[in-house]
């Protein structure tokens, strides 16, 4: 029987990040999609202009249909703007049971532009978070959730146990941005990796099970975190154990990312007189 996924988060009609993403992602692994929108977002590839955010009366009446017809397997959270659609969408995945949830705690779009507020934050993590069977923040996200800064392994391990200790079971702290940031390089076990490899930490309960993949250098990123996380939901669906599912989604992202498709980019990159491209 064809495993339902049940996506609610935002849309980018620009087709790379949110809803969009999560429903290929459900596709490719042979899951059926279902979605219902938090917020409309106006994007491109070169960042997020504005959103217009959903009501939590709307995210009520497009879930409640899809509920009443459908066993859903799994629910995959993204960018929930607002403590109203938050606590709606605690109430829906606590009436109905709602397992396999992967929340997804989106913070911020990588051009800079605020998915939630900060009030909506702590409302995710007081009410999403005991109700997740796993969140997926990145290292950006993780820094935010739990208040400090992180620079090596033992910050990766301390960010995981404050966001266990507001009720998350399971964690992963997605390592991708590692080569990004600031303070330049990385240690780990001694060596300096910066640039070779991706990790991402998984946090079961007490144990930590790293994942590692080829870190490609690369801007086409976007969405990453929500094919990673609407992967994982995926495989949950299928009735892959926690573990396994990471590994497979991990390893799906990482095949994303080397065949992402090079497209002609905006206005910028084309000449308006003759519709040929230029490099920008
Ligand atoms: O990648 C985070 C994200 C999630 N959801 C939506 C987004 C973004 C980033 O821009 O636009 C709708």
């Amino acid at each position: 029987m064809t495993k339902v996924c049940l996506t609610i988060a935002g849309l980018d009609p620009s087709g790379g990040a949110g809803i969009v993403a999560d429903i290929k992602t459900f596709t490719a692994f042979g899951c059926f999609a279902t979605s219902a929108i938090a917020s409309i977002t106006f994007q491109n590839t070169t960042g997020v202009f504005g959103a217009i955010h959903q009501t939590a009366e709307s995210v009520r009446q497009q879930v409640k249909p899809i509920l009443q017809d459908f066993t859903v397997s799994a629910l995959k959270t993204g960018m929930l703007p607002t403590r109203e659609i938050i606590e709606e969408v605690a109430r829906l995945a606590q009436e109905n049971d709602l397992r396999n949830f992967v929340v997804d705690p989106v913070v911020r779009s990588t051009s800079g532009y605020d998915l939630i507020d900060d009030d909506a934050l702590c409302v995710l993590i007081e009410k999403l978070f005991p109700l997740s069977e796993i969140i997926t923040p990145n290292l950006p996200e993780a820094e935010r959730i739990a208040g400090i800064k992180i620079e090596n392994e033992t910050d990766i391990e301390k960010a995981a146990k404050i966001m266990q200790s507001f009720g998350a079971k399971n964690v992963l702290i997605k390592g991708g941005h590692l080569p990004i940031l600031d303070f330049g390089f990385w240690i780990l076990d001694s060596k300096q990796i910066k640039g070779q490899i991706a990790r991402d930490y998984l946090f079961v309960g007490n144990d930590l099970h790293i994942f590692e993949a080829e870190f490609i250098e690369t801007s086409a990123t976007h969405g990453t975190g929500c094919t990673l996380a609407a992967a994982i939901a995926a495989n949950l669906a299928l009735g892959k154990s926690l573990i396994e599912a990471v590994e497979v989604a991990k390893k799906f992202v990482t095949q994303a990312i080397r065949t992402a498709p090079n497209l002609e980019r905006g206005s910028l990159g084309k000449s308006r007189k003759s519709g040929k491209s230029r490099e920008v």
